[in-house]
């Protein structure tokens, strides 16, 4: 069993897209381990997006992220399950991702992408850390 760190962006949310792509997950056989809708403060989205620090897209990136309510959940499935959820969200940009991803289904800006995805096994574990300590 492995886990990752999936966040409904506050687009997701404010669109009324939660149910939608939870279900998608659900359905392909990934478990819910752990949910919560909150809004993120500064200090927490400049933590998840350390790695950002500098990119010209930095600045706009925490500005949408605390915005307004995120669903962040841990979902639970077999090994390499940030690779099954990355490939279910799309590419970074959905002007380029294709259909059946998320991404490629319902957005069409990359600055309005919808969803983040831990992007390897160890980011996983940094990313649950920051959003749900109690799971650690
Ligand atoms: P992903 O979300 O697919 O893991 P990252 O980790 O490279 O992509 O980027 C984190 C977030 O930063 C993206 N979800 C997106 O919102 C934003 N971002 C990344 N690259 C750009 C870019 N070139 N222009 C605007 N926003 C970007």
């Amino acid at each position: 069993m492995e886990r990752t760190l999936v966040l409904v962006k506050p687009d997701g949310v404010e669109r009324g897209l939660v149910g939608e792509i939870i279900g998608r997950f659900e359905r392909r056989g990934l478990r819910l381990a752990a949910a919560e809708l909150r809004t993120l403060d500064r200090a927490t989205a400049e933590r998840h997006y350390a790695e950002h620090v500098g990119k010209p897209f930095y600045e706009g990136l925490v500005a949408f992220i605390t915005r307004g309510p995120v669903m962040s959940m841990v979902l639970e499935g077999p090994e390499d399950t940030w690779q099954i959820v990355r490939t279910m969200m799309g590419p970074t940009n959905p002007a380029v991702a294709a259909g059946g991803t998320i991404r490629g289904d319902l957005g069409v800006e990359i600055s309005q992408n919808l969803i983040h995805g831990s992007d390897s096994a160890h980011s996983a574990q940094r990313e649950i850390a920051i959003f749900f300590p109690a799971l650690g």
